[in-house]
């Protein structure tokens, strides 16, 4: 027997190098506060002053039956300590001396920053006016204290801050549109639960990392999962089935499965009845609902016909938008159309009530007339007819034997869900295709149990304790705040040219009518230009559709440019001044995602390194300085007429601060627990020490213990009515717009071919980054080609002469980018994607990324916001930004390139 020559070694000197590396002397929870829908707990290890690395906490805890959360993380998580000790980290306050985008820099103090940027907000106010400047910084979900610092700044001085959730073309808007709501989603969880998943135009083995294992474990439980991608995706490799469907045709496909499901009978008509407005009655002379108004003299334009089949009569429709709740509903939640949560249980409930599906009836008017009515069912009825199996392949390249057992499956092997993302979300008509989505669900009675549902998980949208986040941001009330529509924003400032006259679509009609009526918001208002722009916790020169635009047009008007990180991103290269903020684990603040249903922190491992402050204290300070500047230059009180609001900046730091209430971020992180029924009882210190905590209440179902949380529960279970015009899912808009684009109804509108060329431009997630976060990391770097690229499929290729790895083009008329070509078997056809898109600063060319050749794009019926439910609040309801429907020519390159 060998004996182990290392058994009598005494491990001392270098050997001990490694076992050294696992030990600390001080240990701390932490998170990566971005937008990637994770929100994994970490512990954070520190030795000395030095943080060593960082771990999944594993602390979740477990709910029944299904598998758990932990532990959660993904490959660039845990790199979020090179952020730190990097060579990307901005160390100091800096001020630009070169040209914008240029590169040069000089090192100056807090107060010489503070003053500089100080002097450009007091001057814009007294020579122009405050709703000149601007504030952007996205998802309140992901640290929500940064979020708060800057909205809270803005809300005081009467500046304005952008929407975000549209503009980043994440917002669902169909959704909005079908259920009067920002959005709702089950937590991954209940991926379990599904029995036929359906995962459409998402691509979790990707995206949601941490979540992925859900699906893997559906399917090795016996659930059958469907990925639907035009391209051979990650997740696509654990599919049980995979459906290559041509870009943009998503919508056909699923209403191909509604008419195989209505055809063969396997609809839920109960739900149809109760939930949706399939059996409202519509004229047929005007094409509008019947309304109460039409039939009974001074009756409500908000209260709606059904035709009951057993006394033959029109009878009102109960819990739409003209009916209050007995209990006057307070407040009016964010996220909803409407507050119908005070309708007492069971509201919609049908009762002795058969309202008709199919039919025409005579109803007489108020003024003696005497017309045709139908449910909007019947009206439907001819258009779902045109979807079959056949003439839906021929559109999708799907098929038909595949689309009717999907159809099938999807009706019969229940629970059912669709999981979608931003493969169909970031369409121009995007909203279309998730209506049709709603349709499938609810034809089949696959909503508000576990494991159904239309689940959105395109970006980290959902602050649970909303109230909280509102409270501390809007110190005023959000009424009291400008908000600005981001997409409009830039279309318009950016005097962006969206050739949709190709289309027959004229935007800018729309886009007067909408602003002239205020029905979106156009900021600065009074024909003024945007002067000051100040960007942190988001990149937003990365993320603007329509860039080349953008910086011709745009960036030029802004007197002052600010941007605040810890590195030099695209944004903070083109800023004035680039202000050092504190990593992720050297401040505290919270965390959460629609993805689970807990809240926890983040807290310094470390102090701020170099010269490097937290968000909250950032917005503090700068505070301070604007009261001491506007003294200095006799400016100090302004009225603010739209508010009625006399503002004095010498206040300013009380008023950011409360006081001294709200001094530290500390203090603020509990203030929003405080302040919101989903997060009362919870302290800081119960995060710290119990780990993440689940909440108590949510938005749209009841939390019950241990089980997943899904939403939809307030309408489907306890029946009260939807958020809607019509109380309903509303699946029929009667608005002038609507009719005009012809998506009344939910129906097929093929992508945009406004650019005459031959490849449709796909710009998805990447694996090895977050947006543009870690882009730049060389661990990511390695494990990948190490650069920028596109992918396209060797047909397109060998069509053009490219080969692998070969310099390319990727152009049309609204810009270029040059990166490397991947030559990729999984790719279709017709197409070409691009996940790792370089960055302004990475300066290849010098100019252009993805989004030089995506011009913004509005859809009108986004610009609605004068019909009940549809109106504008931020993240609810405006033009997204439509990143998808581009078209673009890719040829080699031949230039010379800086590497
Ligand atoms: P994408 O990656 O844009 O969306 O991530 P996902 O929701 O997964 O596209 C998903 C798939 O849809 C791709 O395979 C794409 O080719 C396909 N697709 C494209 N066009 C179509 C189409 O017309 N029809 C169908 N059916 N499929 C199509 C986005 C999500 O990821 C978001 S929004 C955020 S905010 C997070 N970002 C992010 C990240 O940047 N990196 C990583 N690693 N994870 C992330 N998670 C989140
Ligand atoms: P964002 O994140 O927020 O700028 O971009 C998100 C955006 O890309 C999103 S969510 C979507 S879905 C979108 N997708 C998309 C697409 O698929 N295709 C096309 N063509 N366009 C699209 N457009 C949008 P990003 O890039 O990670 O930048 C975040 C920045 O914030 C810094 N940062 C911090 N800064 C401060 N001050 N404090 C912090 O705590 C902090 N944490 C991160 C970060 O360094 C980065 O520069
Ligand atoms: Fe961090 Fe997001 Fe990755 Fe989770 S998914 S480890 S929060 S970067």
């Amino acid at each position: 027997q060998t004996k182990d020559p290392m058994m009598q070694h005494e491990y001392s000197g270098w050997e001990n190098y490694h076992r050294e590396q696992w030990s600390w002397d001080k240990k701390t929870r932490g998170t990566h506060l971005l937008n990637c829908t994770g929100s994994c707990p970490h512990f954070v290890y520190t030795k000395n002053g030095v943080v060593m690395r960082e771990e999944q906490s594993k602390d979740i805890p477990k709910l029944t039956g299904v598998p758990e959360y932990n532990p959660r993380g993904c490959n660039k998580g845990e790199c979020a300590v090179d952020y730190q000790y990097g060579p990307h980290r901005i160390k100091y306050p800096l001020i630009r001396v070169g040209e914008r985008g240029e590169g040069k820099w000089r090192r100056v103090s807090w107060d010489e920053a503070l003053e500089y940027i100080a002097n450009g907000i007091v001057d814009t106010i007294k020579e122009e006016a405050s709703d000149c400047i601007s504030v952007f910084t996205p998802v309140p979900a992901v640290a929500p204290v940064s979020f708060a610092a800057g909205h809270r700044f803005a809300s005081l001085i009467g500046g304005h801050t952008h929407t975000f959730f549209d503009w980043y073309g994440d917002h669902p808007t169909g959704q909005t549109q079908v259920q009067g709501l920002q959005g709702d989603t089950c937590e991954t969880a209940d991926w379990f639960n599904g029995r036929t998943i359906l995962m459409w135009g998402a691509n979790s083995a990707q995206t949601r990392i941490p979540d992925a294992h859900f699906l893997q474990e559906a399917v090795l439980n016996g659930s059958k999962m469907y990925v639907i991608s035009p391209d051979f995706n990650a997740t696509a490799t654990k599919a049980d089935v995979f459906v290559g469907i041509k870009p943009g045709t998503d919508a056909a496909l699923a209403l191909g499965m509604v008419n195989v499901i209505v055809n063969e009978n396997l609809h839920d008509i109960h739900n149809l009845k109760e939930q949706t407005d399939l059996p409202f009655l519509v004229r047929k002379d005007t094409k509008m609902y019947l309304r109460e108004s039409d039939v009974v003299e001074g009756g409500s334009d908000a209260k709606f016909y059904t035709w009951d089949t057993k006394t033959k009569k029109p009878v009102l429709m109960k819990g739409s938008w003209g009916e209050e709740p007995e209990k006057k509903a307070k407040l009016q939640p964010g996220f909803m159309g409407r507050n119908t949560f005070t309708f007492p249980d069971g509201y919609l409930d049908l009762g002795d009530l058969d309202p008709a599906l199919e039919g025409t009836y005579k109803v007489k008017l108020a003024n003696g007339e005497t017309v045709k009515v139908q449910p909007v069912f019947e009206v439907y009825k001819p258009k779902l007819k045109e979807y079959t199996p056949e003439k839906v392949s021929k559109i999708t390249g799907v098929a038909p034997s595949v689309i009717t057992q999907m159809a099938r499956d999807f009706a019969k092997n229940k629970p059912s869900m669709i999981i979608t993302g931003g493969g169909t979300n970031h369409w121009y008509w995007s909203d279309t295709v998730l209506r049709t989505f709603i349709l499938l669900c609810a034809v089949t009675g696959n909503e508000g149990y576990n494991g159904t549902g239309v689940n959105h998980y395109v970006g980290q949208w959902k602050p649970t304790p909303l109230l909280g986040v509102v409270k501390l941001s809007f110190p005023y009330s959000p009424k009291k705040h400008r908000f600005c529509q981001t997409t409009l924003w830039t279309y318009y400032h950016g005097n962006v040219y969206d050739a949709m006259e190709n289309e027959g679509i004229d935007t800018a009609k729309y886009l007067r009518e909408s602003i002239e009526s205020g029905q979106m918001p156009l900021y600065p208002q009074n024909g003024r230009d945007p002067k000051v722009f100040i960007c942190y916790r988001g990149n937003w020169l990365n993320n603007a559709k329509g860039l080349d635009y953008v910086l011709r047009n745009l960036w030029p008007k802004m007197n002052l440019t600010v941007d605040m990180n810890f590195r030099m991103d695209s944004t903070a290269l083109y800023s004035d001044v680039v202000l050092p903020s504190a990593h992720w684990y050297e401040k505290t603040d919270l965390s959460m995602t629609e993805e689970h249903s807990f809240i926890h922190m983040t807290e310094p491992a470390i102090k701020p390194m170099w010269e490097s402050k937290p968000d909250w204290e950032i917005f503090a300070l700068l505070a301070k300085k604007v009261g001491e500047v506007a003294k200095k230059k006799g400016f100090t009180r302004y009225f603010d007429e739209k508010f009625n609001i006399a503002r004095d900046l010498t206040k300013l730091y009380d008023l950011q601060t409360d006081e001294g209430k709200l001094e530290t971020d500390v203090q603020a992180c509990q203030f929003i627990l405080d302040n919101a029924p989903q997060t009362a009882g919870i302290t800081l210190d119960m995060i710290r020490k119990e780990g993440p905590q689940r909440f108590k209440s949510n938005w749209t179902s009841p939390m019950k213990e241990g089980v997943p949380y899904v939403p939809l529960q307030n309408f489907i279970i306890k029946k009260k009515p939807w958020p809607t015009l019509t109380g309903r899912e509303q699946f029929y808009i009667d608005h002038a717009t609507f009719f005009e684009m012809g998506v009344e109804l939910p129906v097929y509108k093929a992508p945009v071919d406004a650019d005459q060329y031959p490849l449709r431009f796909n710009t998805p997630h990447s694996r090895y980054a977050i947006h543009s976060t870690w882009k730049d990391n060389i661990l990511q770097l390695r494990l990948q080609r190490g650069g920028p690229m596109c992918e396209i499929s060797p047909a397109d290729a060998k069509a053009r002469g490219i080969r692998d790895n070969d310099w390319v083009e990727v152009f049309n008329d609204h810009g270029r980018v040059i990166v490397r070509c991947k030559i990729r078997n999984g790719e279709q056809t017709g197409r070409v994607s691009m996940h790792h898109e370089p960055e302004l600063y990475m300066d290849l060319i010098g100019d252009g990324s993805s989004q030089s050749p995506l011009p913004v794009r509005l859809n009108p019926t986004a610009l609605v916001g004068n019909y009940a439910h549809l109106k504008f609040k931020p993240n609810y309801y405006g033009p997204g930004g439509v990143q998808r429907d581009a078209r673009v020519e890719v040829r080699r390159y031949t230039g010379s390139v800086t590497v």
